[in-house]
């Protein structure tokens, strides 16, 4: 078989002296960590979309990225050549999982059934792949937002025939991702949204991104799919008001459509300050809501405001989150994924590998610290003294529901001005730096 990456051999961790920059300073894959190696923990995947088929293409400009494996005309010798440079990029990274869309590993044709063929081409190749490399996938997903029919949506799409075609290239996805062993399938809102009121039926456009799920939850059971259903929440762009906002009101359309069984979140850091939180907040909410299911591992930068999809680097960020991560259990099918692409002016081939070594080591890193702060108990011991209150009898009387207003106040006017205590932050925030 070709070799597209030949500058490359594989990444082998040498510790946090080496000065190889195609080698991991702190990622070590079978070193263990509370338990557990830290592959087992951290579950990384590479996404296709970012990784192979981006091409650093902009607003104001075309592509700037040239790679040996688009070098044909024929566009299934191109999926063909992407995936065998693909899978020789996971070997070479040493990510044990791979996440894509389906019209990222094989292009459209001229109607759905040849589309699909396609794809069969395609997956019959990367099941053998997959077998030969122990490759697995983390989840698959529909890209139902690319193609000009969707221009106006999937599931929210004013035309009942566009509803159908979404439906379609959605039940093809579920099957490939089933015959490749996936763990999850992902759902991101794509076009899930509106720009202006003056042409927009909210209501109904809810009721038919429900629909539209719930169909995907039958069809799962019909198949014996056994992945885990993900949300994807975004609050903008491309549309200005996107209905999965963020994990808040994800939870909240789950519930009120009886489909909150069916479904995890997918994290993604940038997301979550395109919404005005932060990473950590969103990963703690849905922690708190028993609905984390996986993470989409990349950075925005804050002072752009878009989705700039870059490559983690921040330890502090990677600490909490995996604090958080761990704190709840770690991962079961969800892992962190790649949701990340290399900057328009890194064109080398061996950029990716820069990319990856770099969000690997930094989540790494944040993983080893967070075990560290979870066995010396830092925090945990600062939170439960913050809430003492309620293991005493007060606290205990009002979430037992023995006391209600009227007991409430008696106790007041009994006991007088409540004391008040710090909340300690700063103290706090240099424990935490002891740990980074
Ligand atoms: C878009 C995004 C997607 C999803 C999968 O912002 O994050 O790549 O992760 O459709
Ligand atoms: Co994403």
């Amino acid at each position: 078989m070709t070799e597209y990456f030949p500058e490359v051999k594989k990444v082998k961790y040498e510790g946090p002296d080496s000065k190889n920059p195609l080698a991991f300073k702190y990622f070590d894959a079978s070193e263990v960590v509370l338990g557990k190696t830290m592959a087992e923990h951290l579950r990384f995947a590479s996404c296709y979309w970012h990784t192979f088929k981006n091409l650093g293409q902009d607003q104001f400009g075309g592509n700037t990225i040239i790679r040996n494996y688009n070098d044909s005309s024929d566009p299934m010798k191109v999926a063909d050549m992407t995936l065998e440079a693909a899978f020789e990029f996971f070997t070479k990274i040493g990510v044990d999982f791979w996440c894509f869309h389906d019209r990222d590993i094989a292009p459209e044709a001229d109607t759905l059934a040849e589309t699909n063929k396609r794809l069969d081409t395609i997956v019959a190749k990367a099941k053998k792949l997959q077998a030969d490399t122990g490759m697995k996938l983390l989840w698959g997903t529909t890209n139902a937002f690319s193609h000009r029919r969707f221009l106006a949506g999937a599931g929210t799409n004013p035309s009942p025939a566009i509803f159908a075609y979404a439906a379609s290239q959605i039940k093809k996805a579920m099957e490939i991702t089933k015959e490749l062993g996936g763990e999850g399938y992902v759902f991101w809102g794509g076009r899930e949204g509106y720009d202006t009121l003056l042409n927009t039926d909210l209501k109904m456009e809810l009721d038919h991104l429900a629909l539209l799920l719930q169909m995907a939850v039958d069809y799962k059971k019909k198949i014996g799919f056994k992945g885990q259903l993900y949300i994807e929440p975004k609050p903008k762009e491309p549309t200005k008001h996107q209905y999965d906002f963020d994990a808040g009101n994800c939870l909240a359309f789950l519930q009120k459509y009886d489909l909150v069984d069916y479904f995890k979140m997918n994290i993604e850091a940038n997301h979550a300050t395109l919404a005005s939180h932060d990473f950590c907040h969103e990963l703690a909410f849905c922690t708190a809501n028993n609905f984390l299911g996986s993470v989409d591992a990349n950075r925005g930068d804050l002072l752009l405001g878009w989705d700039t999809d870059q490559f983690p680097s921040n330890i502090y960020e990677t600490t909490m989150a995996m604090y958080i991560i761990l704190k709840s259990g770690g991962f079961t099918t969800g892992g962190l994924n790649f949701d990340a692409h290399v900057r328009r002016q890194s064109i080398d081939p061996v950029d990716l590998f820069y990319a990856h070594i770099g969000g690997m080591d930094v989540f790494a890193r944040g993983l080893k610290n967070a075990a560290k702060m979870i066995e010396e108990k830092t925090f945990d011991k600062a939170v439960a003294d913050r809430y003492k209150g309620w293991s005493e009898e007060l606290g205990k009387n009002i979430e037992s529901k023995k006391f209600g207003f009227e007991e409430l106040e008696a106790y007041i006017i009994k006991n007088g001005e409540p004391k008040v205590q710090s909340g300690k932050q700063e103290l706090l925030e240099n424990y935490l730096n002891s740990y980074i």
